[in-house]
């Protein structure tokens, strides 16, 4: 079994083609089918089906891929652990990040990261606990910063704590209720949720059963942080919640209102997230550190003031 051909499983998937994973990965794509032929045969399974419409992976395909991925990602770590430990700052850091992190936290602590070791990657996309709970579990990404109710938490995944974010309801300025001052006001609204149940968009749900009151009227979820100002804003009936720095900075302010409750919301928890069992790689461990690090000046700010 190996490993070269495990990564083109891997890139198969992501790319959508036997042709487009043997070009990422300077093969021809004869070459490329022939190694996968002979891991078929070492299996005793198929786990391709080709067609015109393109490739799939058969149910053993999926089961393997599960495996396959684990171990690229795995073997990616230990070359940049190892890189690392020699003294060669290289590698990739990869990380989803919650919209209050992106544009908080994270714009500071790399900063000081790619100054520190510029010849380091990094890789961040958006994502929300737990919806990228399955490419934590993969190895895809080395950790998530995002909100999460430990409770909650997955048994293989670890969280540690980073600080709470302030959430604040938000309307178009047009909408009726714009002004409302208690939560019980709200009951007949139209919400739009910015994650599902057990993400943070659904602050909402907790804060009207703390208050006594049945479960707000869910009309829309919107995973897009960069559509959610702008779909609110836009209408006369929708309300919704999200971090107040995302708020503050949307281009979307203008049309925007933050409605004035004076109810208290629960503010989620940010940690970060990543697997019990697989330690971060040494660049991960100081981007990890400088984030800790702006979240505690942070505390410190606020308890001064
Ligand atoms: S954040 O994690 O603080 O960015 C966040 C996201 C979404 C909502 C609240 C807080 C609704």
């Amino acid at each position: 079994m190996k490993l070269p051909t495990m990564h083109a499983l891997v890139l198969i998937e992501e790319l959508g083609s036997i042709r487009a994973a043997a070009q990422a990965m300077n093969l021809t794509q004869p070459a490329l089918t022939a190694a996968i032929q002979q891991l078929e045969a070492e299996l005793k399974a198929p786990l391709l089906v080709r067609s015109r419409q393109g490739v799939t992976f058969t149910n053993f395909g999926q089961a393997f891929l599960r495996h396959a991925k684990l171990m690229v990602a795995q073997s990616r770590r230990a070359q940049d652990e190892i890189a690392q430990l020699r003294g060669h700052w290289e590698g990739t850091v990869r990380m989803a990040i919650s919209p209050a992190i992106g544009l908080g936290l994270l714009p500071l602590a790399l900063r000081q990261f790619t100054q520190q070791h510029p010849h380091v990657k990094v890789h961040c996309r958006d994502g929300l606990y737990p919806s990228i709970a399955p490419v934590i579990r993969d190895g895809t990404l080395d950790f998530a910063l995002t909100p999460v109710h430990r409770v909650d938490l997955e048994s293989d995944l670890v969280a540690e704590p980073l600080y709470s974010s302030e959430v604040v309801i938000v309307s178009g300025v047009s909408h009726p209720l714009s002004r409302a001052t208690r939560l019980k006001q709200l009951q007949d609204c139209d919400w739009v949720l910015s994650s599902p149940s057990r993400g943070p968009g659904a602050v909402i749900e907790e804060a009207f059963q703390k208050a006594g009151l049945s479960a707000p009227k869910v009309c829309m979820l919107c995973e897009s942080f960069l559509a959610l100002p702008a779909v609110v804003a836009t209408s006369e009936h929708w309300m919704t919640t999200m971090p107040r720095i995302l708020f503050e900075n949307s281009p979307f302010k203008e049309q925007l209102c933050m409605v004035p409750i004076q109810d208290a919301l629960p503010s989620p928890l940010i940690c970060t997230v990543r697997r019990h069992d697989l330690p971060l790689t040494p660049a991960a461990m100081q981007l990890v550190g400088w984030i800790q690090h702006y979240a505690l000046k942070r505390l410190d700010k606020k308890m001064r003031r």
